[in-house]
């Protein structure tokens, strides 16, 4: 198959901006579509072409599936990516995109339906060799003896979650037998209303693990490879703040066996594209937890520590070209740090949308910033907080920690509120720096932060 000539960007924000980055490195024309709140943002002005798709509202912009493939059409645009978050991981617009004769960036639908269905997720990739976290085998029963007797047989704490959830939604810990049926018809029932889908599943509830995600990429013509694994166990309320790469003090044997069982599962299920397994990691073992079928945030950890630019690798496979990297060639090297930049309040999290009058983004040996943010820059209060990525690369991690602290400190946002006082005070934080704090490390640390202000 040929080169894309144009791609169609389905997105807004600095991933719009990266993705027009790679297009424009790869020599494809851009068509970047954007909402009413969007219309004066730099990077739109930047594509080779901008369709306005509707309001700002996301629901009537980057999620209404007509316009899009619309504004595909009348550019002439041969693929869409989707980025992350909107409709990334929506199964029914891949589905749509493909049969309307453009080509979905991204894995083909039944892919993307097979992982967005949690409970159908985990038991193809236990079948395909993949250690998953103990639990329900499928979906919980109607019986309640049946549920009494799966969650004795795992051993309390039990976690109950909506097959339809993910990424924190829809998920209850049930600490004694008491609280079990109580709490599964709850989680049904809001899953029932959430999700369209009352189906939950059960597993054993692990205390203090950590997040490490594995980042794959296969083509049509079963290559696939890792690319090494980030780190995300520093966030809040399933927000990651900090992501890094490699993971601290986990042996390289490790990941090494569980990167190659992910490359046989995508071999399995015929993965196409760029992916990532998300695993809890606990007791030096890895338990798979879901499976994310789209470009990440924190991917360019793993851009600086693999030389790898994912986003081009998405467009190739996309276009039907084999890998040109075989595992051999996957070498990691360094360490990469990355810090979301958000508009908020750095303690309180409450949104900070507006006027940025003054953007001085950090710079120097190591440092990138993906960001679509400037001067005069307008934050709309429509969408994610996060306007910048600040990454941080070094030959040891605490080089590039040394290069964030650097960077954080040159780094000024005014006009409106940042969580840039956050990140500096984690950059310094003996735990963090130490490496390898849970993913309740942050939630613990604020809140005794607030205790101690209380008190003063
Ligand atoms: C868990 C868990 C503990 N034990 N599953 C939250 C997001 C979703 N992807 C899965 N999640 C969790 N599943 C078992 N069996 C703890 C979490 C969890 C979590 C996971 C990853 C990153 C941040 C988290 C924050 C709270 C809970």
């Amino acid at each position: 198959m040929p080169m894309f000539e144009k791609v169609l960007i389905a997105n807004r924000g600095e991933i719009a901006l990266r993705i027009q980055r790679a297009c424009r490195e790869l020599g494809i024309r851009t068509v970047v579509v954007h909402s009413e709140a969007d219309t004066e943002a730099k990077y739109v002005k930047l594509a080779d072409e901008s369709v306005c798709i509707g309001p700002p509202a996301s629901r009537d912009s980057y999620l209404n599936v007509p316009a899009i493939i619309s504004a595909a059409e009348v550019t002439d645009s041969e693929a869409i990516h989707p980025g992350y978050g909107f409709l990334s991981e929506n199964a029914d617009f891949a589905e749509r995109v493909e049969s309307s004769g453009f080509i979905f960036i991204g894995p083909r639908p039944e892919s993307i339906r097979l992982m967005g269905d949690k409970v159908s997720a985990k038991d193809a990739m236990r079948k395909a060799g993949i250690p998953v976290v103990p639990g329900s085998e499928g979906a919980l029963p109607d019986d309640p003896k049946e549920i009494v007797r799966i969650a004795r047989s795992v051993g309390y704490p039990v976690i109950i979650k909506a097959s339809g959830g993910g990424g924190g939604r829809g998920m209850r810990v049930v600490h004694t037998e008491a609280a079990l049926l109580a709490a599964v018809a709850m989680t049904r029932s809001e899953a029932g209303t959430a999700f369209g889908n009352p189906a939950v599943y059960l597993e054993r509830y692990l205390e203090n693990p950590r997040h490490i995600e594995i980042q794959v990429m296969c083509d049509e013509h079963r290559n696939a490879v890792y690319l090494g694994e980030r780190d995300c166990s520093m966030q809040r309320r399933h927000q990651k703040i900090i992501e890094e790469g490699p993971a601290p003090g986990i042996a390289r044997r490790l990941i090494e066996r569980i990167g190659a069982r992910c490359v046989e599962a995508c071999k399995k299920i015929r993965y196409r594209g760029a992916g990532t397994f998300e695993f809890l990691f606990e007791d030096n073992e890895f338990f798979f937890i879901e499976m994310n079928t789209r470009v990440q945030v924190e991917h360019p950890v793993t851009e600086l520590i693999t030389g790898v630019d994912i986003v081009q690798q998405q467009i190739l496979v996309a276009a039907g070209e084999k890998l040109k990297l075989r595992q051999r060639d996957v070498v990691i090297r360094g360490h990469a740090i990355e810090c979301r930049i958000n508009a908020e309040h750095p303690y309180r999290f409450t949104p900070s949308p507006g006027r940025i009058t003054a953007w001085h983004p950090p710079g120097g040996p190591g440092i990138r910033v993906d960001s679509h943010a400037y001067t005069n820059y307008f934050v709309p209060p429509h969408y994610d907080s996060m306007i910048a990525k600040v990454l941080a690369y070094g030959d040891t991690r605490e080089q590039a920690l040394k290069r964030m602290r650097i960077a954080l400190s040159e780094m000024a946002v005014d006009g409106i509120m940042t969580n840039l006082p956050l990140h500096r005070e984690l950059l310094t934080d003996a735990h963090f720096v130490a490496g390898g704090t849970s993913i309740h490390y942050l939630e613990t640390k604020l809140e005794q932060r607030r205790g101690t202000q209380d008190a003063a």
